[in-house]
This record gives C-alpha cells, structure tokens and sequence, in this order.
C-alpha cells in the first residue's frame, strides 16, 4: 500500500471541511445600516470586539451586533459560532455583514438579544435567596447541553466562564446560552491535521488524539462554574489576586481544592463526586462531556435534593471580589489554552517522530 501523499492529506482536510460546512450562514455584503439602526449602548467587551445593541429595521426588534475588525482569528469565530449557532443554548446568529467601515474591513455578527443578563448576576440578585441544589443542576444541565453540541461537532469552546453565559430574558421561563466562540477551535481543523503525509492505516492514536485536550479544557471549566454555583466561590483563587500567584498555580496543578463547611455541610454526595470527576488534575483521566451528560445528578436533575444555598447570600456578600473571580478565571484559562496547546504540539512531534521512524524502518525493510 502507498502512503498517502499531500494532495490525499488535503482531499481527507477537504472531507473533515464539507463535513463542518453545515453553516450556510451567507455573509452579507450590503452596508448593516440598509437593515439595521444600531445604538450607541454597548452590551460589553469580547476578547475580539464590541458587542452594542441594535434594531432590525424588518420587524424593530432590538439585538446584539459584534463587529470585529476582520482576519483569520475573526473567520474562525464566525464560523465555528454560525456552526454551533443550531443549539437552544448557543447564543443564536441572525446575520453577518463583510463591510469596510473607516477602511477596515469588517464583519458584523448580529444575534439575538440576550436581556436577562449573566447567569451570576441572576443568582446574586434573588429576592427570596433560596437557591437549591436542584436548581444548579437545571442549570449546570443547560451548560452541558451546550458543550455537548459543541463537542459533538468537535468544537472545543476554551473560554466557558460565568461572564459567556447569558439569559435570555428577565424573570421566568428564560434560558441560559453561551456566546463568545473567540477562543473556539476545531478540533479537526487543517492545523491540527497538518502534520507530514502519513497513512491512515498507521496512524498513531497520539495524532488524532490531543483534540482531546481542547475539549478536557472544557470539562475543567465546567468543573469550575458547578463549584461556583453550588457555594458561591471558586474551588482554587490566589491569595493575593492580581497576576495567577505560584501558590495558586501549585495548587491547580495538584487539584488541591476542599469543600468546606458551612457552605458544602448539605450539598448532596452526588454533586461532590461529580466535582472531583470534572476536576481531575490529568486530562486523561477527566470526564467527559458525555460522561457528564450520563452522572446522575444531570440526568435527573429534577430529583436532585432541593437543598438551599449559600451561594446567594456569598455573591452578594463577596460582591466586590467578584471581578477579580472572575479575572483570575480569564487568566487560568488562557494558562491552560497555552498548556495544553504546547501539550499538544510535543504530543505531535513525538508521534510524527514516531511515525517517521516507522516509515523510514519499513522502507528498508523493502
Ligand atoms: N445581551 N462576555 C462578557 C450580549 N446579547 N455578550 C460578551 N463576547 C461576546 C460581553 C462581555 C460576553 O461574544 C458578549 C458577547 C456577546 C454578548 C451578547 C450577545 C447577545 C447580549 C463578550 C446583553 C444584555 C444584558 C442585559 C440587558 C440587555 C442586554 O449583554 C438589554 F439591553 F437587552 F436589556
């Protein structure tokens, strides 16, 4: 049998891309302003660009657009976003405009609008205070559906944290969605398939496998917001806040987190346990998001005890310490997209050496 020489390699990219080409998303050219008024009220800062408010001029409606100044990072977002848009709990994209704006050229997302503000922000401001169990993990369930899409497509988010996770209206019967795909990446993309001609047949799992870790990167997060969720603090934070501290970084890297008293003296064996499986130090060991769609406290989540908690009363209490919670979490995941990624590139080198080597033995063998 031949190896698979570089114009294969690129039909196989090929195949992986008309696979991924579910989004049919047609970018518009025409100026935004034709079809949309768009307000001065910024919603907020995304790692690459503004997201403000706007009106379809078609039916008056308000929503959110993000303009990003447009390159390859820009595409990215764009696109895995527009890929995952079908989930009820991704924040759905309505249009996307290529226009040049003070000679730049730029794309303009525009979704829907999310008007009932963060999910933190909605558990602080609870008049009666009784958040439950039962319902963190309606919530926690939510979440997962969205990662669970996404990891289906073999989308890794790498950026889930409180601040992506939005409301869709005030008061009742709203649902949560995640939005911001700037740190999103395709598992099978070009780059982490660009690796010198080999042969399926001899591929070593090692090369397909560190997609593995952009999604374990998830899991970790997820790990993170159940914590949060369930007593209003966050498993690991530094002492001193500012710039991840050495202590908090051993501390990650050895999983030494607790659950302490009073906070956690009622919260259910099941939500512990499901914790320490999202927490897991190795990667390797970590669940996964079909693991956690399986757990119990998930499945049945209209069961789980509906113990009340503290993590209210611990929002509004540790209001101010919130922004740096939530800084510090910023902050650990670009740490663990640049370990991981590095992971990953060591991981390809040996397996190509690996590979190589196999190749170059099996040359002179014949
Ligand atoms: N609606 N991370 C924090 C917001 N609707 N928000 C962030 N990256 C994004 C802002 C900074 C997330 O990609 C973000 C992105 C997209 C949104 C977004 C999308 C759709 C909203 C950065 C609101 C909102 C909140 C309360 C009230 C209202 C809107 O942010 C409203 F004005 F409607 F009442």
């Amino acid at each position: 049998m031949e190896p698979m020489m570089v114009d294969e390699a690129s039909r196989l990219d090929d195949d992986f891309d008309s696979r991924a080409a579910v989004c049919v998303m047609n970018t518009k050219m025409n100026p935004i302003l034709d079809d949309y008024f768009i307000s001065d009220n910024v919603l907020g800062l995304g790692i690459n660009g503004k997201v403000v408010e706007c009106f379809s001029k078609s039916d008056q409606r308000k929503y959110a657009l993000k303009v990003l100044r447009d390159c390859p990072k820009a595409k990215r977002e764009v696109e895995l976003h527009c890929r995952a848009s079908s989930c009820p709990h991704v924040v759905c994209i309505i249009d996307v405009y290529e226009n040049v704006y003070h000679n730049q050229k730029c794309l303009l997302v525009v979704m829907e609008c999310m008007e009932g503000g963060e999910l933190f922000q909605r558990i602080q401001d609870r008049a009666d205070g009784a958040f439950t169990e039962r319902e963190a993990a309606a919530i926690m369930r939510e979440i997962c559906v969205a990662v669970q899409h996404l990891h289906l497509l073999n989308i890794a988010h790498r950026d889930l944290k409180p601040e992506n996770l939005l409301y869709t209206k005030m008061g009742e019967n709203a649902s949560l969605k995640l939005t911001d795909f700037g740190f999103a990446k395709d598992s099978f993309s070009k780059e982490s398939l660009q690796t010198p001609c080999y042969t399926p047949y001899y591929v070593a799992p090692e090369v397909l496998g560190p997609e593995k870790y952009d999604k374990s990167c998830d899991i970790w997060s997820l790990g993170v917001i159940m914590y949060i969720l369930l007593c209003g603090f966050p498993p690991f934070y530094s002492n001193h806040g500012h710039a991840i501290s050495p202590g908090m970084k051993k501390r990650i890297r050895t999983g030494q987190y607790t659950f302490p008293n009073p906070e956690w003296a009622n919260v259910s064996q099941d939500a512990k346990e499901l914790i320490k499986g999202m927490l897991r130090t190795d990667p390797e060991e970590r669940l996964t998001i079909f693991d956690v769609m399986k757990n119990k406290w998930i499945v049945q989540y209209t069961e789980v005890p509906q113990t009340p908690l503290h993590t209210s009363r611990i929002l509004r209490e540790e209001g101010d310490l919130w922004q740096e919670v939530q800084d510090e979490m910023t902050r650990s995941l670009a740490t663990m997209r640049v370990d991981y990624d590095t992971l990953q590139i060591k991981t390809l080198d040996n397996a190509n050496n690996t590979l190589l080597s196999k190749r170059r033995k099996r040359a002179n063998d014949h």
